[in-house]
Order: C-alpha cells, then structure tokens, then sequence
C-alpha cells in the first residue's frame, strides 16, 4: 500500500479568513460582536476539546453515546453501498462508529476548511478503512461548492453531528440545510445531530462550567486579537459570561466588559462602557418538532429520530424526496 490511501484531496482554496477585518466591523457594530468561527485557532481547538471532556457539558459524551448505541438503526435507515459526506471533519471519531455500522460503504468524503487537520484526519481514516474510497474536499462548507462528482456511492448521506448547526441562526440554518439537500440530490440523506431544549439550569451549567475551561475558550478570542493583531487591551478587563435566552432557544455567549474602558486594534479604538457585551456565540436548541421543521423547510423529509434516555440530545435522519 502506498503512504497516502487517500483517494483524492480536492483544494478549493476558501478564501483567507479576514480576521482585522471582521473583528473591527464587529467592534464597530451595536451591540458588539465577533464570530464564533475565530474560537478554533489550536488553543482554541485544545480548549474545545477539553469542553468535551467536562462533567457539565453532556453534548458531546450524550450524542457519541446515542450513536454507539443506535448506530445499528443508523446504519438500517441509511442502507447499503452509500457515499457519506461529512460536513467539518472533526476529530473523525463518531463516523468511525457510523462507518463500522453501515453496510459496506462505498465512499467517504471529508470537508473542512483546515488544511493539515483534514489531510491528517482523512489519511488516518484511509488507512483505516481500505474498503472505502475517502476524498478530502477543503473547502468553507458553509460556502456552496461542487462536491466531486462520480465517486462509488447508490447515494448520498450527509453526516453533521456535534451540534454546529445550532450556531446558525434559524434563518441561516435553513439555507444551510437547503445546500445539504442540492448537495445529497434526490433520494440523498442527511444524519445530523442537535442539542434539545432543557432545563436553564443544565443549560447554564454546561456553558459556565466551574473548572473556567468555557471562559478560557470564551476569552481565548482576546488573545488572538492581541497577538494575531497587535490589539492593545487588557484581557482581564473582560469576563465570560453565557445565559440562555429562552425567547429565542438559544444560549448566548458573551464578553463583558468591567470596566469603562478604551482598547485599540491596529490602530483603531474601540471603546466600552462597564458592562458592556460583546456577543461571540449562538447554540442554539431545538425541540425535535421544531427541528424537523426546519428540515422540511429546507426540502428534507423528516424520517427517524433517536434520543437518549434524558432527552438531552438528538440526532435526525432525513431524506430528500426522490425528485
Ligand atoms: C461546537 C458549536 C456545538 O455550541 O455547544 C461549547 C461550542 N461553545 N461551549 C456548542 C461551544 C461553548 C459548541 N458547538
């Protein structure tokens, strides 16, 4: 076998990532904001992955529980011989279970906009797995973009676990899934997962963790302004703070400023009142009606759900129609 089984590692170049840019218009709007999407540099993955590994964050030992225990239902609602697409390929770990389920899969293409970590990710997954034929696309997925055509495959199924899908707002979720659905094509699937309405209180808990780690992710977006952009502001100056906002379902994360105080990036000032927020993060919940909702109106048939036990978490399987 050669070093690298990968069957084709398709560069779609995304775009650079305007990092001044977006922090200085997101400063520089009311209320302020800056985009989650900055969280993940490798601090920010490692803080993440911690996260995972916290009592009270159950999202992601609850789903990879669910699939370990339903992947056999998983694999019966998707079929044979299919081609998976999976859309941010993570830490790979949940498709292994769902790979090791499915009956003889044919293909596997990985999507992520990180470079290194996809070629890493989906070598590993290559090698694993010689059977499958596994393409890496990079590519922004939340971009539109072709995904390689004529690959082995009776059809294809999306695969989007962990959640992400509650950081889009509603509106931007369904568009999202709607490109999911043009992509899949008729008689295609899509195996997505998402975090359920609950309790404040688990909500809380699980977003202001007493270990800090949430802050440390939170606050790790100040640090990459101040070493990334040369910003000249006091990281201490500001504290996390996340609160679930049950108008909308959504847990919001926040900076908060202490103090009256004026920072300065790149040459620009940008200046805070005490308590003043900068927004950094949606996470938003669904009720398994209102996500199945929000399938269909992006031209999905809502067809299995499985949850645990506690009902915390879900994950959906939908189909296009057969066009
Ligand atoms: C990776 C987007 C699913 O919303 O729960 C964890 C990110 N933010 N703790 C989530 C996150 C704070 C996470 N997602």
């Amino acid at each position: 076998m050669s070093d690298s089984a990968l069957a084709s590692f398709n560069d779609l170049s995304p775009a650079e990532d305007d990092f001044l840019g977006d922090v200085v218009s997101g400063l520089s709007s009311s209320p302020k904001t800056l985009p989650c999407k900055y969280f993940y540099n490798e601090r920010g993955s490692k803080l993440f992955d911690q996260i995972c590994e916290l009592p009270e964050y159950y999202p992601t030992r609850t789903e990879t529980a669910l699939m370990r225990v339903k992947a056999p239902e998983m694999a019966s609602a998707i079929g044979a011989e299919v081609l998976i697409l999976e859309y941010g390929c993570g830490s790979i770990e949940k498709v292994r279970v769902l790979l090791d389920a499915l009956d003889r899969p044919a293909s596997y293409v990985a999507i992520d906009i990180s470079r290194e970590h996809l070629r890493v990710a989906a070598e590993t997954l290559a090698s694993d797995y010689p059977a499958i034929q596994v393409h890496a696309v990079c590519a922004d997925f939340s971009q539109y973009f072709e995904v390689p055509s004529a690959l082995p495959g009776k059809r294809n199924v999306a695969f989007f676990p962990g959640s992400t899908i509650g950081n889009f707002e509603p509106a931007e979720a369904r568009a999202f899934l709607g490109r999911i659905a043009r992509h899949v094509g008729p008689g295609g699937g899509l195996l997505i997962g998402a975090d359920r309405k609950k309790d404040e209180a688990v909500l809380h808990a699980a977003y202001n963790d007493s270990a800090g780690v949430t802050a440390a992710f939170n606050l790790n977006l100040l640090s990459r302004v101040e070493e990334e952009l040369d910003g000249n502001l006091n990281i201490k100056g500001f504290e996390h703070d996340a609160i679930y906002n049950g108008v909308y379902g959504r847990v919001e994360m926040y900076l908060v400023s202490l103090c009256n105080q004026e920072i300065t990036i790149g040459g620009r000032s940008f200046s805070f009142g005490a308590g003043e927020r900068i927004h950094t993060e949606y996470s938003h919940k669904y009720d398994i009606e209102e996500f199945q909702a929000l399938g269909r109106a992006a031209g999905f048939e809502a067809k299995t759900v499985w949850s645990d036990p506690e009902d915390l978490f879900s994950v959906y399987y939908f189909e296009t129609g057969s066009g």
